[in-house]
């Protein structure tokens, strides 16, 4: 082809090739490039009569760019501190001396978004420009349009914006992309994006673990999730599961399911989010419960040797209506869902206001409608909650939110009653519970805790008879011992 493209691409793994058959299926004319440049002629020979440009150099694939250059960067990133230094420095590296001023660089790669801002302000340095942009979705989102979150300057952003509106996926006919905010904004909602997307997957495993507890069949959990992926829980997370429970293992006739080893992989966000959380002070028991529920998962030989030891009741959970039990589980997932997504909402909010990103969460929740794994029909409730109200404190203190959580409490607070009485582990759950509970308290008993700081290291406490801000120590009486 002697035109040249309008769109570059290098790392064609899983998500590279399908976002490259995404964009060249809007239209665009595509070149790629591989560090192994067999994946390149393979990736090019399987696609005959596409608009591709297969490119063996990177000098022969940033000639074959029209300018500005638009280079979208898809290898694996790894990098997790501002030394570390991985394939996507080193791509930039390459790139670097063979670029024009102004050109856009893009890296879609599950990037750290602190890595992130150290990149822009690098390429700034060298008269480049740089978006930093989440891609959700896996390897369906890529091809067929994902959600896309992306960070950088707004001016970058209006270049690369119809590209990105036409590839990522579309909800009412709005595109699930939109400029998130500067610098390494894209990469943080990306990132606690995947930490809510931890907090409903354990939340639908523990739905699933008390059902499998009370005697249900494989299919009757699958019909149960396919009924609720008709109504407020409806969701790609709650589809998928339906559809897992319902396949059979062609060699044993078994679920499918009930072969898989109990043992669940991370690749990190979970954890970047967890950590991020704590620099904050910002509250994410649920999403914390399900990283530490996928740890102690992957802990399988300890549980194993420990269920021998260690005493309780053994999860048989005894519910004599199963009709009863379906409607108070749903109650308890919805519940804690919203709670889950108040808390890393929060946490966007929190981190947004330090940075000065001028977030709006409404729009966030907007984009992960549709293309991502936590699409869901309750996203356009988060939408109109923040519509409504841009400074709302907490998601939970939304009139419709409010209501929903007053009205599942009663049987959100049964399951975690039966599962904890039959000594059924619902981390997830419990927090969500617990956070809710906590949050709507006037008074914890942090004054007790005052009092011990006080007592063994003079930290001073506040007086609820005197005014805010006034600190006051006690002369504790003497410990012996
Ligand atoms: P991988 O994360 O497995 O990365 C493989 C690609 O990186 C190959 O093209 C490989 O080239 C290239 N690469 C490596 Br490794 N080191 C390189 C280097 N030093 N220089 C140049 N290229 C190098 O691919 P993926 O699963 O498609 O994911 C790509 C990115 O998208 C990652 O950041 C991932 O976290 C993110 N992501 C993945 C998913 C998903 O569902 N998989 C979803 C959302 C985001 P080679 O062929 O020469 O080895």
């Amino acid at each position: 082809m002697s035109q040249k493209s309008d769109f570059g691409l290098i790392g064609l793994a899983v998500m590279g090739q399908n976002l490259v058959l995404n964009v060249e299926s809007r239209g665009f004319q595509v070149s790629v490039y591989n560090r192994t440049t067999s994946v390149t002629d393979e990736f090019v020979a399987k696609h005959p009569g596409k608009k591709l440009v297969g490119t063996k150099t990177l000098e022969e694939f940033v000639q074959s760019l029209a300018l500005p250059r638009k280079i979208h960067i898809m290898v694996k990133s790894t990098a997790v501190k501002d030394t570390d230094r991985d394939a996507v420095d080193a791509v930039i590296e390459q790139l670097i001396p063979l670029l024009d001023q102004g050109d856009i660089v893009i890296d879609g790669g599950n990037s750290f978004y602190q890595t992130t801002e150290r990149r822009d302000a690098y390429l700034a340095e060298k008269g480049l420009r740089f978006i930093g942009a989440g891609v959700s979705g896996g390897e369906e989102g890529a091809r067929k349009g994902p959600s896309i979150m992306p960070g950088g300057p707004a001016s970058t952003w209006e270049v690369m914006k119809p590209i990105f509106e036409s590839i990522a996926a579309k909800v009412d006919g709005e595109p699930c992309v939109i400029h998130i905010g500067p610098g390494g904004a894209g990469h943080y909602v990306k990132m606690i994006h995947n930490g809510i997307e931890y907090g409903d997957m354990q939340l639908i495993c523990e739905a699933y673990n008390i059902f499998k507890h009370a005697g249900f069949t494989t299919d009757e959990m699958a019909a149960i999730f396919n009924e609720w992926n008709e109504g407020d829980l409806l969701s790609y997370l709650i589809q998928i599961s339906g559809k897992a429970l319902e396949q059979k293992d062609p060699e044993t006739g078994k679920p499918v399911v009930e072969l898989i080893v109990d043992k669940a992989g991370q690749k990190g966000t979970g954890q970047w989010t967890l950590m991020n959380a704590a620099e904050n002070a910002v509250v994410i028991s649920t999403i914390n419960a399900a990283v530490e529920a996928r740890i102690l998962s992957s802990q399988k030989k300890q549980r194993v040797a420990a269920s021998t030891q260690l005493t309780g009741p053994d999860g048989t959970v005894n519910a004599a209506d199963k009709a009863d039990l379906v409607k108070k589980v749903h109650d308890a997932l919805y519940a804690s869902k919203i709670v889950s997504y108040a808390q890393g909402l929060d946490l966007i909010r929190s981190t947004g206001e330090k940075k000065g990103w001028n977030l709006d969460l409404g729009r966030i929740a907007a984009i992960w409608r549709g293309g991502c794994i936590i699409r869901a029909r309750f996203l356009n409730r988060i939408t109109d909650a923040y519509r409504t109200n841009p400074t709302l404190a907490n998601l939970m203190l939304d009139p419709f939110f409010k209501d929903v959580l007053s009205k599942t409490q009663q049987n959100w607070r049964e399951v975690v009653s039966l599962a904890t009485l039959s000594g059924l582990p619902v981390p997830a759950f419990s927090a969500s519970l617990g956070y809710y509970d906590s949050y709507r308290a006037a008074r914890l008993p942090a004054n007790l805790l005052q009092a011990q700081r006080d007592f063994f290291g003079a930290h001073t406490y506040e007086r609820t008879d005197k005014p805010e801000g006034q600190m006051f120590h006690t002369e504790w009486p003497e410990v012996i011992g």
